[in-house]
């Protein structure tokens, strides 16, 4: 069986980490393509890469480029392009650059391979991937955000920490946009099936629950001059692995909602079945009144940034 295609489109901090991870998974052959100014900068990181293979095993290919007819006929795109927070920004602050940024790549993943299953990471997230899927016309099960899978990953992390328990066993899930109206479900959040409201005070969850909702906020802040990377990079190689190997793997993050928790015609983070197929299914279930509450305020928040984009 021929190798699949998996492209980066920008290879920046994320971008350069997610050709390490899918290199490293063996995921496929690799392209990470930036703009003309950076091209010497994903040529350079392609090359580094390559010379990695030899002390880990690996045989994926890695190439960088500014040419866009070098993505033609990609399975998998990981779209980073655009510019990150600084201290101080809201996501939303970014929309004004990397709406036009989105606007473009859209237009060129779709003349180049239009059956491809697209990632979304730039931010703001969820107006992301709405202007990606307006602006090429992709089928719903083709374009999905990933959000959901890193701040369930840091509520995961935060609970870990608190107990000292493995953080393999924690399983626990955020709904709803990439913003500080994110909504952890508690309820549901377990240490190897036990809940976790059993094991923690409501004081320490509700901070947890806090800490959850501005973590990518507090390491912009330590930072000073970007976004976090690792963590996103590998929460999207996930995503990305599920579809690739048809893992049906049930990953909280943005899809297209056409009814499904009363919400129509806009993506934001819910349990999402990633597969061959693509986005295969959403997972439905019943939610408390104050989860809905919630899941309604972090989706007019997304509505807000959605409006902004003008699509
Ligand atoms: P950075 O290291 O600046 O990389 C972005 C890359 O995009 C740069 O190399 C740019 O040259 C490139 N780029 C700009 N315009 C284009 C274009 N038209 N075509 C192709 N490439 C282009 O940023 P980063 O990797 O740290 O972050 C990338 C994006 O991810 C930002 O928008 C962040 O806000 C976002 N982000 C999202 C999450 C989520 O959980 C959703 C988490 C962390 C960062």
């Amino acid at each position: 069986m021929a190798r699949k295609k998996i492209t980066m489109i920008g290879g920046g901090q994320i971008g350069g980490n997610l050709a390490l991870l899918a290199a490293q998974k063996e995921l496929g052959d690799i392209v990470i393509f930036d703009i003309p100014q950076a091209e010497g900068m994903v040529k350079g990181k392609a090359l580094d890469l390559m010379q990695l293979r030899p002390h880990d095993g690996y045989d994926a290919n890695i190439t960088g480029t500014s040419d866009w007819n070098d993505v033609k006929g990609t399975d998998v795109f990981i779209i980073t392009a655009g510019i990150p927070r600084k201290p101080g920004m809201d996501r939303e602050d970014l929309l004004g650059i990397n709406l036009g940024i989105m606007k473009d790549v859209a237009t060129h993943i779709k003349e180049q391979a239009p059956n491809a299953f697209v990632i979304v990471i730039s931010n703001p997230l969820d107006a992301m991937v709405y202007t990606f899927y307006k602006v090429s016309g992709f089928p719903k099960n083709q374009v999905i955000g990933m959000a959901g899978a890193l701040d369930s990953g840091r509520f995961r992390t935060f609970i870990a920490m608190e107990t000292g328990y493995s953080v393999q066993d924690v399983t626990c899930m955020v709904l709803g946009g990439h913003g500080d109206t994110m909504v952890p479900i508690t309820r549901l959040a377990t240490i190897g099936g036990v809940p976790v409201t059993d094991l923690i005070s409501p004081e320490r969850i509700k901070e947890i629950e806090d800490r959850t909702r501005v973590a990518g906020g507090e390491i912009v802040k330590l930072f000073g001059n970007g976004s976090a990377f690792y963590a996103p990079a590998q929460s999207a190689i996930e995503m990305a692995e599920s579809f690739i190997r048809d893992k049906k793997r049930v990953i909280p993050c943005a899809s297209l909602c056409e009814g499904e928790f009363g919400i129509d015609g806009y993506f934001i983070g819910v349990p999402s079945v990633i597969g061959s197929g693509g986005v295969e299914k959403i997972l439905e279930f019943s939610l408390t009144d104050d989860e809905k509450a919630g899941l309604n305020k972090t989706l007019d928040a997304v509505k807000k940034t959605v409006g902004e984009t003008g699509l």
